[in-house]
């Protein structure tokens, strides 16, 4: 039995703003290009769900999004903060979130060392299908989702939407059934009865222009759209006619493709029990991380690392990575506990850290394995 998963973060590129701005928490927020006072050109790339309560979304002229602002502020309503975005940013979020999933799709000991790449297919920034056939069934599919939602809400502070059925296409029709923080599971026999009520324009591939013509013939639904035969679908549609036909069906055999696996590299990362910026209590995790790294480097078959890379997550998520890559190979514990704490220490002080934040996570991996 197939079972698929697709994962979508909620409202992405806002929420990852909101979290840095504890400030911000409930005010409407977009994030996009700058308005300029109303005067700005270009779009909303996200606004989160506050701001999509005044009309707000992705692809709205950022100065329609200003006239939406200026119009909830006169009712006294509070503005939308505006943003403009920082995709460097969001990529390497995105990057750890799809860890995290890989993770989750692995034996413990396994996804340590990125052995096999999982069967994970990143299809944007914020979403991607997995294989969770291996749960053996929908309800321990659920457990594994559920997991997933949990580490991403623990690690990253951030929620998203996942959809479990058994083809790519009703789970990524699952996942944005009950947004946000949803989910939603459709299990073969329930297919029918899940697309039903919704609308044509919940199918991958069908837009506005589509759904117009599928109007013409009084179809909305997907149930509607179910009466109408092949043939007619091929009239209108031409091949894409018979895709069509199906997926009104809910039926889809597309694979996962499961994506190159990532440059070889080992790590560990850790949340600590409680934020602190004391070196009697930060010091030791980095010694221990930096201890079993160094044994994961010998029992996966490598003699050395070259790269060294400390991150460091501060209390208010702010994420740091430093690296240094040594002029020869090196190995062995004691020169990566050397290496991790003497780049460390800058973190303890003004040099990395001006504002003496308190650290939430730290992490430690090695490159350049030969
Ligand atoms: P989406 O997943 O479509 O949107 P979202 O995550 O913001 O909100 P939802 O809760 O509905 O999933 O897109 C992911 C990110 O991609 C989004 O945060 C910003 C970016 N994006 C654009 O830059 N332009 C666009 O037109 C769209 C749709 C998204
Ligand atoms: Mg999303």
């Amino acid at each position: 039995m197939r079972i698929i998963g697709h994962l979508d973060m909620d409202a992405f590129f806002a929420a990852v703003e909101e979290r840095e701005r504890p400030y911000l928490k409930g005010q409407p927020i977009a994030v996009g290009s700058d308005p300029q006072g109303g005067k700005g050109r270009g779009v909303v790339a996200t606004a989160n769900y506050a701001a999509r309560a005044y009309g707000i979304r992705s692809a709205t002229p950022i100065q329609k999004a200003w006239e939406l602002s200026e119009a909830a502020r006169k009712k006294g309503l509070p503005p939308v903060v505006f943003i403009t975005s920082g995709f460097r940013k969001y990529e390497e979020v995105s990057e750890r979130i799809m860890n995290i999933v890989a993770r989750h799709l692995l034996p413990r000991d396994v996804s340590l060392f990125e052995k096999e790449p999982p069967a994970l297919e990143q299809v944007s920034v914020d979403e991607c299908f997995f294989d969770l056939s291996f749960a053996g069934s929908f309800e321990k599919a659920r457990k594994v989702a559920e997991n997933i939602k949990k580490s991403i809400e623990k690690e990253e502070r951030l929620t998203c939407s996942i959809g479990i059925g058994p083809n790519k296409l009703i789970a990524k029709i699952a996942s944005d059934f009950n947004k946000p923080d949803g989910l939603t599971l459709v299990p073969a026999e329930q297919i029918s009865a899940f697309l039903a009520p919704l609308s044509v324009r919940k199918i991958p591939g069908i837009g506005p222009k589509a759904e117009e013509k599928l109007k013409r013939l009084r179809v909305k639904t997907i149930a509607d759209a179910r009466k109408l035969t092949e043939e007619k679908l091929r009239l209108m549609f031409g091949k894409w006619g018979s895709e069509l036909y199906k997926k009104f069906r809910g039926e889809d055999n597309s694979p996962v493709i499961t994506d190159k696996p990532p440059a070889k590299s080992i790590g560990e990362q850790e949340t600590l029990p409680e934020d602190s910026l004391d070196m009697k209590v930060l010091l030791p995790y980095l010694e221990r991380q930096a201890q079993n790294l160094a044994s994961y480097v010998i029992k996966e078959g490598f003699k050395s690392f070259r790269t060294i890379v400390l991150t460091v997550r501060f209390a208010d998520f702010e994420t740091v990575s430093r690296s240094r890559t040594l002029p020869t190979p090196a190995s062995g514990a004691e020169t990566l506990r050397r290496h991790v704490t003497q780049m460390f220490f800058p973190f303890l002080d003004r040099r990395e850290n001006p504002k003496r934040k308190k650290i939430r996570l730290l992490g430690v991996r090695v490159e350049k394995l030969t």
